[in-house]
């Protein structure tokens, strides 16, 4: 699908427009004033100064470029993803199609190890790497969701992130892999060079919260209320941060879960690294009792978050799942 190019649709709409980069070495009580104020109008910000290591970073990114060199009888190995493991255009199972190649891993050691042999040459030394990048990205998604706690005046401050701390949570770690055009050209693309392909449609993250750091290729975008595409600059040494809708439901509406997509239109391949934070299966999502007020009735029925994620799977990329469970 080609879609029209954001800063070439003939609108100025979005000039100047651009998310909130939110530096974490600031005081703690603007900071974390400044991410509530973002989760309530955009569920979309960038966060620097986090404190994740870059050596962690980048032995990360490293065995994920190694993966998607091979060739690709080698990568199938890891395959389908049957929700996990390795997957090329095809997304769920419902017919959605992008141009990315991925690996989808869930965070527990034991479901690492498992797939490693797989990925790896060296399944010891991937199992150690990505352990160790799981541990510090889970680290930061639980102080940025203390943040918001405290931000919100909610008296248990972690009550978003014991959910994701949890040794049964549902957290997944996701690569994706976007080809540049010429890379393109040996996937049999018949499509012109030039134009704005889809590598990942829109879409809402069903998690609770997300974290994505990409190389320097840009093609991220996060939809504005008002149906305005904002594009992402890309920052290595930075993380984009999103809500997703189970957080949306927990904060009863006060936070929404940010549509975004990714479009490939560079010579240069994009890859980026996402943590998506999920609670247990068996955790209940309901809006927290401090949120619920006369003037902001309880919008969303209790689920569990196994509930949600069959939902999930039922429906198409782009469908705005979170309306099924409604009060009204
Ligand atoms: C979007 C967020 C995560 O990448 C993901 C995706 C999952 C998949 O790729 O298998 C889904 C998508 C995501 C939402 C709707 C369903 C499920 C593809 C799809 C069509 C891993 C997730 O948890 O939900």
């Amino acid at each position: 699908m080609v879609v029209p190019s954001p800063t070439t649709n003939g609108s100025n709409q979005n000039k100047g427009l651009g998310v909130p980069i939110i530096d974490l070495s600031r005081k703690r009580s603007r900071v974390s004033e400044l991410i509530v104020k973002a989760c309530e109008e955009y569920g979309f910000f960038k966060v620097i100064n986090h404190g994740v290591s870059k050596e962690i970073i980048a032995n990360m990114e490293k065995e994920g470029l190694d993966f998607f060199a091979k060739p690709s009888l080698e990568k199938h190995k890891a395959g389908p993803p049957n929700p996990l493991g390795y997957g090329i255009k095809s997304i769920g199972f419902n017919g959605d199609m992008g141009e990315v190649e991925y690996l989808l891993l869930q965070t527990n050691s034991l479901s690492i190890s498992q797939r490693s042999k797989f990925i790896s040459e060296d399944p010891a030394r991937f199992n150690f790497l990505v352990s160790d990048y799981v541990q510090a990205i889970r680290n930061l998604a639980c102080e940025l969701l203390d943040l918001m706690a405290e931000g919100l005046g909610v008296q248990d401050k972690s009550v978003f992130s014991r959910l994701i701390r949890d040794v049964d949570s549902d957290s997944l770690i996701r690569l994706n892999h976007y080809p540049s055009c010429e890379d393109s050209m040996d996937w049999s693309s018949s499509q012109s060079f030039h134009q704005n392909r889809i590598g990942f449609g829109e879409h809402s993250d069903p998690q609770m919260l997300t974290l994505l750091r990409s190389n320097d290729v840009g093609g991220l975008q996060v939809s504005m209320d008002n149906g305005v595409w904002v594009p992402i600059s890309p920052d290595p040494t930075a993380f984009c941060v999103n809500v997703g809708d189970a957080l949306q439901a927990l904060t009863n509406g006060k936070f929404t879960s940010a549509r975004h997509r990714v479009l490939v239109n560079s010579f240069k391949s994009r890859m980026s690294m996402v943590y998506f934070g999920a609670p247990p299966l068996q955790a209940w999502i309901s809006p927290l009792s401090e949120l619920v007020t006369a003037q902001n009735p309880c919008l969303y029925r209790p689920f569990t978050w196994e509930e949600y994620k069959k939902t999930t799977y039922s429906l198409r990329l782009g469908d705005s799942r979170l309306d099924l469970f409604k009060t009204q």
